[in-house]
């Protein structure tokens, strides 16, 4: 089943890609990947049927909380000029999440069996509206926004994904945040029956999965709660039903499948830092002057690679988004904070 686009073009920002302009090059594309000319009416008329930009097949179970605010969505919200999205088969096969396994194809091989239906997160902490809220009402007040961000991995690969979502500061002004709130802590559900690593006595880390931001992070309007991808709901591999999104730092602050979201006073405790302080820090900044102690950060594989090309390009400060965010660090040394 292919998902519906209402014509988004007058939320585009004048200086990019028209929609129609991008749709019927979208169009172009699928018909010449489906073997047909240009000029091939009856592909063409078939392709203009599938309104999606993504050539991406929407599972048919998609939930109403989704479904129903896809007619109001902003279709490209946020983009990447001039950098191509990562097929949707990349970004769906090579993750990780390591609660599913250690290797790049695990996630997309165990974590189906993740149940996301019912879910529900607790918000609680320096809150004045603490409570345990089903991903039904969590969503529901919120207009979905397309954002196309790029993903750096502190393990230097990268993809370029379209994300579906809200920022996560509109979320946390609802809890009405008190004066105590210094910082967001984040927990990803804990499922030792799906999850084979929960299960394992030799596993390194000490579940939950947990991540942290400072609180103007947090509420940074980049800061995106993500529910979806490719113009459909995410994949269980990719955190569904709701994970966290933080386009300039590495993407182990992207939290997945979240249960618990703590408005606290103090720097919280981070899973990666726990177990490699000297090589993860709490920041995690993407910066491309600030090696990692066993491998350097200035260059990126950009997703996909092949035989032919291991589509090297230089890291970008703040993982490009310096204009938006290096403001947050001013004065700090971000060698020390890394
Ligand atoms: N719960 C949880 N969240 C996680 C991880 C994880 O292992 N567990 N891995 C992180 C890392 S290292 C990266 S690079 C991104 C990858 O996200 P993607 O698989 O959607 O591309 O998820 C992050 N979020
Ligand atoms: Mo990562």
């Amino acid at each position: 089943m292919l998902i519906r686009l209402p014509n988004a073009s007058r939320c585009l920002p004048s200086e990019i890609t028209p929609e129609p302009v991008y749709l019927s090059r979208r169009r172009f594309m699928a018909a010449a990947a489906a073997g047909v000319a240009g000029s091939a009416l009856p592909g063409l008329a078939r392709a203009r049927d599938a309104a999606s930009p993504y050539d991406v097949p929407a599972p048919d179970d998609q939930p109403a909380w989704f479904t129903d605010k896809l007619p109001q969505a902003q279709w490209k919200a946020v983009d990447v000029r001039g950098e191509a999205i990562t097929p949707f088969q990349d970004a769906t096969h090579y993750n990780n999440f390591y609660e599913f396994g250690p290797d790049k194809g695990d996630p997309a091989d165990h974590a189906s069996a993740m149940p996301t239906e019912p879910w529900s997160v607790v918000i609680e902490g320096a809150v004045a509206k603490p409570g345990t809220y089903s991903l039904e009402d969590l969503v529901q007040p919120h207009r979905l926004e397309e954002r196309i961000y790029r993903l750096r991995c502190v393990e230097a690969w990268s993809m370029v994904i379209p994300w579906l979502g809200f920022p996560l500061g509109k979320l946390i002004e609802r809890a009405e945040p008190t004066a105590g709130a210094k910082y967001v802590a984040f927990q990803t559900a804990q499922l030792p029956e799906a999850m084979p690593a929960l299960r394992s006595r030799f596993s390194l880390i000490d579940w939950p999965y947990r991540e942290g931001l400072r609180m103007d992070e947090a509420m940074h309007p980049l800061t995106l709660m993500a529910v979806g991808m490719y113009g459909r709901v995410l994949e269980p591999q990719n955190g569904a039903p709701l994970r966290l999104v933080v386009p300039w730092k590495y993407g182990f602050k992207s939290i997945k499948s979240i249960v618990r979201i703590s408005l606290v006073e103090q720097q919280p405790y981070t899973t990666w830092q726990d177990l490699a302080p000297q090589e993860y820090g709490f920041y995690a900044n993407v910066n491309p002057q600030v090696d990692h102690p066993r491998w350097s950060q200035a260059r990126e594989r950009r997703l996909p690679t092949n035989l032919f090309s291991t589509n090297v390009r230089d890291t970008l400060m703040f993982n490009g988004y310096a204009d938006e965010v290096a403001s947050l660090y001013q004065g700090m040394d971000l060698r020390r904070y890394y």
